[in-house]
């Protein structure tokens, strides 16, 4: 499978969407390609959190948020812009196109308004991606370079039904829309992100779950691969959940993670 063998800043330079650039610029500031998925179920921050030089972007769930509301919407985007992170809601929309629409803009949860990045799966087509940028793109819509579109390609769960013809379908439809910039995938997709001139071809970004040191796999049917083994496989941003916020000393743990995606990420490039 081809893999970026290219540095972050390369791809920021190149790459056409102000959401790519900010990603791999704030990579290269912080030397970190670690996205922690706080799957918190409250709306104050924990400490975690405050250590945010480590992060690159906060993966969320809100809807496991029990008292979510403008404290939390304006606490993310205040938090997000004074620490330099992004944030990605994990929300996997998978409805048809008119009724993701409503999900992602307004509704009980304003996604719109505070997340950098959502995620989509296309299992009824890429009419929800559409539907997507039909608010992203819209005129009135004032966020709209500063919002971006992965797709489900692919599913760390045993099982997963994600695969083969489904994961090729969704290069397709990301290769035919201008939100998508990546894939949720456990490594590189074969014919994207080759190590190339990426103005010509999309570079797109291949965002991993399902990343933990220790563990290989949970009762849920979660299977995991070490951060090594992700970027090694073509991974550019690891995402780490209960690897780190589990644990009884999360800064030092966050801090391996970063360190060890780091690691992987140069020594890629320098193969
Ligand atoms: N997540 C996965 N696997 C997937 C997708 C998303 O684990 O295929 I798509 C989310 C779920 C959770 C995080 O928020 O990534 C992984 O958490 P743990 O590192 O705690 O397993």
């Amino acid at each position: 499978a081809s893999k970026s063998t290219l540095p972050y800043h390369i791809r920021a330079a190149s790459h056409q969407h102000p959401v790519a650039q900010k990603l791999f610029r704030i990579a290269e500031q912080k030397k970190s390609n670690l996205i922690i998925s706080a799957d918190f179920s409250d709306t104050e921050p924990s400490g975690m959190c405050r250590r945010t030089y480590l992060l690159n972007t906060l993966s969320t769930h809100v809807d496991i948020i029990h008292d979510f509301g403008e404290k939390t919407v304006v606490g993310l985007k205040k938090l997000a812009a004074k620490h330099n992170f992004m944030i990605f809601e994990d929300r996997k929309f998978v409805d048809i196109g008119s009724t993701v629409q409503k999900q992602y803009h307004g509704g009980a949860l304003r996604i719109s308004e505070w997340a950098d990045i959502v995620n989509v799966s296309p299992l009824g087509g890429g009419g929800v991606v559409e539907a997507l940028e039909q608010i992203i793109f819209n005129e009135t819509f004032p966020y709209r370079d500063g919002r971006a579109v992965l797709l489900l390609a692919e599913m760390t769960t045993a099982g997963s039904l994600a695969t083969g013809q489904y994961t090729e379908q969704c290069i397709d439809i990301a290769n035919q829309s201008g939100a998508v910039i990546g894939f949720v995938a456990t490594g590189a997709l074969g014919t994207v992100n080759p190590d190339l001139n990426t103005s010509a071809q999309e570079d797109f970004i291949i965002f991993t779950t399902g990343v933990n040191s220790y563990q290989s796999g949970n009762v849920l049917g979660q299977q995991y691969q070490t951060p090594e083994a992700a970027v090694k496989a073509g991974s550019d941003f690891i995402i780490v959940g209960r690897g780190i916020y589990t644990s009884e000393n999360r800064v030092g743990t966050a801090k391996q993670y970063q360190r060890e995606g780091w690691n992987a990420y140069e020594a890629r490039i320098a193969s």
